[in-house]
Formats: structure tokens, sequence, C-alpha cells
């Protein structure tokens, strides 16, 4: 686990883990989980409005259990990962 990519993916493992231990379930993130993981990971977090975090903890629920699981993260980080390669222009010289 040393290159690039492997080192990118485990921290996003890793950081999921660090979050979704916190309270209750320790392999999911509560709302006030995720909304600490958008805080304090992403550099928009804290631009986010509370209404904007519910809003998108409900799109990312798609199990509707009030939790965000693995799989639901993944796709999150899908849905950003599409987000960045518009904004990363220079990763297409
Ligand atoms: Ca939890
Ligand atoms: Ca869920």
């Amino acid at each position: 686990m040393a290159a690039p990519l492997d080192q990118a993916i485990g921290l996003l493992v890793c950081i999921f883990h660090k979050y979704a231990g916190k309270e209750g379930n320790k392999n999911t993130l509560s709302k006030k989980e995720l909304k600490e993981l958008i805080q304090k990971e992403l550099t928009i977090g804290p631009k986010l409005q509370e209404a904007e975090i519910v809003g998108l903890m409900a799109d990312l629920d798609r199990n509707q259990d009030q939790e965000v699981n693995f799989q639901e993260y993944v796709t999150f980080l899908g849905a950003l990962a599409m987000i960045y390669n518009e904004a990363l222009q220079e990763c297409r010289k």
C-alpha cells in the first residue's frame, strides 16, 4: 500500500471509519458524524448551510435508515470525483 492511488483509497476508507466510529453504529455515519466529516475534511464543508447538509444526507441515504453506510459513502465520493473532474483542469493537459 505505497503507490499514490493505494494511499488515496486507503485515506478515503480511514476517513469514513474515523467519523463512523464516534457514536452509535461503528460502521455507519449518523447525521452528526456525516456533518462533522463534511465540515472537517472538505474545503467546501464550512460554507454549506445546515439545510444543504440535511438535503445531502437525504440524497446519500438510499436505503433510508437515517445512517450513511460505506456503500452510500462511496456513492458520495463518486459524485465528488465527478465535480473534481470538472474543476481540476490541470489533470487534463
Ligand atoms: Ca456511527
Ligand atoms: Ca443508509
